[in-house]
Parts: C-alpha cells; sequence; structure tokens
C-alpha cells in the first residue's frame, strides 16, 4: 500500500509520539526531475529540479505546516495563526480547514500573489491585512501568540523546520545520494535551514557519502543576507520572497558557511528570466521565488563559484499558478480566429 504524507514517511525522523495524530493532505513525494536542456546549457553534469509546487496546496510550506499541526492538535490547540507572504497562509488554511481548526493570518496589504489569497479565503481562514511588510506581520502575530493561546505555526515553531528537512531526504533517495550543489531561493531562510539540516542527518547516519554545498538565491532588492543587514523596505517582484528581517537568518549563515556554499542577490530580470526558460524550456511553470534558485546557480555558473561538471538540484518552491499577474504583465491576450480549418491554418502559418 502506498505510504501518504510526510509524518507516514518519516515519522522516526520527526518529533512525534504516540499521542500525535498522523495527519495528512497527501504532502511530500514530490518529484525530483531532470533539467536536460538548461543543465547542458550551464555544463552541468546534471541539473534536477524538485518539484515543491506539487504539493496539496502548491508549495513547500505543506511539508512543515503537517507537522506544526499535528502537534498544536496534540496540544489541544484550537486556532493557528500565521504572518505570511502567501503560501505559508495557503497551507495553514487548507490544514485547519481539513483538521477542525480556526486559522488566523496576516498578510502584508496589497503585498500577496492572488491565488495565494484566493487560497486562505476558499480555505475560510480570517485574513487580515495590515499596513507594510512581511516582517511588520511577523512580530506583530509573534508578540500576539505571546499574548494568547494561539500557535503560531510560521517557521519560529521549530516543527516547520523539522517536517521541510524532509525534502533533503527524498532527494537523497530518488538521486541514490546527495547532490554536490543545491540552489534554493531563501526568504525568512527557514526551507535552506531545513534542508541543511536534513542533508547533515543523512550524512551522519550514512545514508550519503557526501554533503552539498548550498546555493542560496535572495532578490536584489530583499537581500538582507547578502548585505549584511537587515533590509528596510524590501522590494522584489518575487513577493514570496519581500522579506527585509529573516527570522531563521542564523540557520542560513550556518548552512553557507558550513557547506562551503553562498548566498547571493539575483535581480528581478534573472528572476524573471529564469522563470521564462523553465517554463518555455523544461516545461516546469514555476511562481518567481522559486525561480531565484535556478537565477542564482546560473550566476554562481557564470561567476565560476560553481564549476561545471557537477550535479546540482533546484529547489522550485511553489507553482507558477498562484501568481499569474506577475507573468501575464508579458503575454498577449490570445489572438481571435474565425473557427474553420482555412483561418486556422492562415493563423498558424502566419505565427
Ligand atoms: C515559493 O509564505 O515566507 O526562506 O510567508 O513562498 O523558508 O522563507 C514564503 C517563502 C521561497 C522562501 N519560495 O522560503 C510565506 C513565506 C516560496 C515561498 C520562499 C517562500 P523561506
Amino acid at each position: 500500500m502506498t505510504v501518504h504524507g510526510v509524518l507516514a514517511r518519516y515519522a522516526d525522523r520527526l518529533p512525534v509520539g504516540p499521542t500525535t495524530p498522523r495527519i495528512t493532505l497527501g504532502e511530500g513525494s514530490t518529484p525530483c526531475v531532470e533539467a536536460h536542456h538548461i543543465g547542458a546549457q550551464l555544463g552541468l553534469a546534471s541539473l534536477h529540479l524538485k518539484l515543491e509546487g506539487l504539493n496539496p496546496t502548491g508549495s513547500f510550506k505543506d511539508r512543515g505546516m503537517v507537522v506544526a499541526v499535528a502537534k498544536a492538535l496534540e496540544a489541544g490547540s484550537t486556532t493557528i495563526v500565521c504572518a505570511s507572504t502567501g503560501n505559508t497562509s495557503a497551507s495553514a488554511a487548507a490544514f485547519a480547514a481539513r483538521f477542525g481548526l480556526r486559522c488566523v493570518v496576516v498578510v502584508p496589504g496589497g503585498g500577496v500573489a492572488s491565488g495565494k489569497l484566493l487560497q486562505a479565503q476558499v480555505h475560510g481562514a480570517l485574513v487580515l491585512a495590515i499596513p507594510g511588510g512581511f516582517d511588520a506581520a511577523l512580530r506583530a502575530v509573534r508578540e500576539l501568540c505571546d499574548e494568547q493561546p494561539f500557535t503560531l505555526v510560521n517557521s519560529v515553531n521549530p516543527h516547520r523546520i523539522e517536517g521541510q528537512k524532509t525534502a533533503a531526504f527524498e532527494i537523497i533517495e530518488e538521486l541514490g545520494d546527495a547532490p554536490d550543489v543545491l540552489a534554493i531561493p531563501v526568504g525568512n531562510a527557514g526551507n535552506i535551514t531545513a534542508y541543511w539540516r536534513g542533508f547533515r542527518e543523512y550524512h551522519r547516519d550514512g545514508l550519503s557519502s557526501r554533503l552539498p554545498r548550498m546555493v542560496g538565491g535572495q532578490a536584489a532588492g530583499a537581500a538582507p543576507l547578502v548585505v549584511g543587514h537587515a533590509v528596510r523596505d524590501p522590494e522584489t517582484v518575487a513577493s514570496a520572497i519581500r522579506i527585509g528581517d529573516p527570522a531563521s537568518r542564523q540557520g542560513a549563515i550556518d548552512a553557507r558557511d558550513q557547506s562551503e556554499g553562498l548566498i547571493d542577490a539575483v535581480t528581478d530580470a534573472e528572476i524573471l528570466d529564469a522563470q521564462h526558460r523553465l517554463a518555455t524550456q523544461e516545461g516546469v511553470f514555476c511562481e518567481p521565488a522559486s525561480a531565484a534558485s535556478l537565477a542564482v546557480l546560473e550566476k554562481s555558473v557564470r561567476s565560476g563559484a560553481v564549476a561545471p561538471g557537477q550535479r546540482a538540484v533546484c529547489v522550485l518552491t511553489g507553482s507558477g499558478l498562484k501568481d499569474p499577474d506577475t507573468v501575464s504583465r508579458a503575454l498577449q491576450p490570445p489572438r481571435e480566429v474565425p473557427a474553420d480549418a482555412a483561418a486556422l491554418a492562415r493563423a498558424i502559418l502566419a505565427a
């Protein structure tokens, strides 16, 4: 029988016990597919894409959310709360709906991609928009949850990081070993922290022969880990990673330094170009923030920081369908033609 979900698959490596409910929405077990075209263009031995947009709510957040929600249920909590640039709120809202919790999400007003906002609302969460960005929202909900009997499910909740590390396990299982390089977008820095933990855990236990170099991508207008200090008014087209003061800053720095990796900034133009090429050359539609992983890998290959001939994996953290507005700005509406074969043939020949 197929085993569904992160808790069932990795119970022995997660903070779960006999009283933890083994809930699932079917998260995890996402494909890691080879990107032949772009991999060859970069001169890599191989390039794989970890398709985290195929999780139930369309992003990697479900891996950590299932653990955080299971622990909240175990503790008897009735309300979960998060600040979010969108994906955390979509995931929290879906798990809360299914497992009988109240969900409150606090988002930057006007700063969340339309599909993500829609998800939170469709699943019945209370959605509150604040003036200011994600950093202000996170500060406010941390304070709120210190004072009220609510469970905070942002990645400052350690169960989130534990769940998210399972993606590193899956990569090792699917490829047979860890890659040389793991490229990943960095916003609040929970995910890079989680992957590094997962890779170290399997390596320590003899389940992989090497540790990857961790290569993190931040958007140039929201790159606190590159400039070395918090950024007051972060700005980028990649709204998911529009974060100026990452909560897991130290985890990201440790991942970078212990793995002899790097965290670099990529421009919005580089991000959108990487997103476009993933769509047109590899058939994968990820959201802009996710494409920062490929953009930073490409920049690192160009600069020589990553040598050709390496085996690389890019983590594509979320589905492109969540943020149709950003890409549609560069697209034309479909051309209208009469419904007859001759007209279709003329239009095709003229294209
Ligand atoms: C698609 O949903 O922070 O570095 O509130 O949605 O672990 O923060 C989302 C982050 C990358 C960055 N890619 O991961 C939120 C939120 C996508 C994301 C990131 C996010 P972290």
